[in-house]
């Protein structure tokens, strides 16, 4: 039993930490030489394990972010101001479920079980996506989680729909396209705040944006140098474009956007670098990252607590769900 904590596949250099047997070498080099020619990798196709536990982490924890995602903007489905957003907010959130359980399934097929990715989730144990753990205090907060954090999430996401793992790859390039609408809607919402609203609607529009603005770039991830799973997952083609160089993108992006809306950005900092032609930014105070993620963030306890209710009260529809099953396999092998 000692054997299962044995891990022989790379660590952070990429080099096996045993020596491998003369099969598994050769396993290893024609899965890294299908990898190198940009092929994808299939739930039947032989992988390492450390590939396959390094997909299994990034798909769960992208799963629960998107069901603990639901909830900051679910807290405003009862009070959005009018029917149409109220409609349209409904169905964001329920895509964002949506999104939850392709992501479930995805990771199903690395051989592991949904029972036991949601039990880390409400155990504490598996990390969801920092945002999430941030109060949504005014409408505006709706209409900005849309522009920023769904706009940070496509940024990210996109590159994913050519992940080198095929299950997850496919269940991103519909994720993405809701997500772009996700985007749209969270953008049109603030700027009709912003046009035709009050003076108070516009500064609750600056207020929310000031309050997202740097957890939305947190979103990235650490820095490059501080990102241990980085280099090993670009060379596996599980990730294609590095955490800096998405959150530049997303930088670059919204300062137009933020133009357009009328709100100014919280960074004295933020300028544009005619030299490298991009705009630069101030300091991330990755402290804060690290304490959110920790789960000692404005409302990590309360989204786990919320988690856990919505499982337990949802015990009835599983039974329900798998009693009918049973009940419909009895019918068929009977007739
Ligand atoms: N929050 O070495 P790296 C959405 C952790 S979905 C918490 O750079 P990696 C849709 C990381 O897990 C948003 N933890 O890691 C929506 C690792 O910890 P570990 C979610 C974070 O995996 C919108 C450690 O730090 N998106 O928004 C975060 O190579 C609106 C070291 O980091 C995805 O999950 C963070 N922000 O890169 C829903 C996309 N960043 O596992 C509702 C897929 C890093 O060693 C409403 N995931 N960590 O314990 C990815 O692209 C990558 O996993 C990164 C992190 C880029 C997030």
């Amino acid at each position: 039993m000692y054997t299962q904590a044995m891990d022989l596949m790379p660590k952070g250099d990429g080099k096996p930490s045993v020596p491998l047997s003369a099969t598994e070498q050769q396993l290893l080099d024609r899965f890294e030489a299908r990898i190198d020619d940009g092929a994808f990798v299939e739930p039947k196709d032989w992988m390492p394990d450390h590939y396959r536990r390094t997909l299994v982490r990034q798909i769960s924890q992208h799963a629960h972010s998107e069901i603990v995602g639901m909830l900051p903007e679910g807290n405003w489905i009862t009070r959005a101001p009018t029917l149409k957003r109220k409609a349209i907010l409904l169905a964001k959130v329920q895509d964002e479920g949506g999104h939850g359980l392709y992501l479930y399934a995805a990771a199903e097929t690395l051989g592991v079980s949904r029972d036991e990715l949601i039990d880390q989730l409400h155990a504490g144990k598996a990390k969801y996506s920092s945002i999430f753990n941030y109060p949504t205090l005014s409408w505006a907060d709706v209409g900005v989680i849309g522009w920023l954090v769904d706009g940070a999430a496509i940024m990210n996401q996109v590159p994913l729909c050519r992940c080198s793992y095929a299950p997850y790859a496919r269940a991103m390039i519909r994720i993405c396209r809701e997500e772009s609408f996700h985007q749209r809607q969270g953008y049109d919402a603030l700027l009709v705040m912003m046009r035709d609203g009050t003076p108070r609607q516009r500064d609750m529009v600056q207020d929310a944006v000031n309050r997202w603005w740097w957890p939305s770039l947190m979103m990235f991830g650490p820095p490059d140098e501080a990102s241990n799973h980085s280099e090993q997952s670009m060379r596996w083609g599980i990730k294609r474009i590095s955490n800096d160089d998405l959150r530049q993108k997303f930088v670059d992006a919204t300062v137009q956007q933020a133009k357009v809306l009328g709100v100014s950005l919280p960074d004295p900092e933020l300028r544009w670098n005619e030299a490298r032609e991009h705009f630069d930014f101030g300091p991330i105070d990755w402290d804060e990252f690290w304490r959110v993620v920790g789960g000692d963030g404005p409302c990590n306890r309360e989204r786990l607590a919320d988690r856990a209710q919505a499982w337990d009260e949802g015990a009835w529809v599983r039974e329900a769900a798998l009693a009918h099953a049973a009940k419909s396999t009895t019918q068929r092998k009977a007739a």
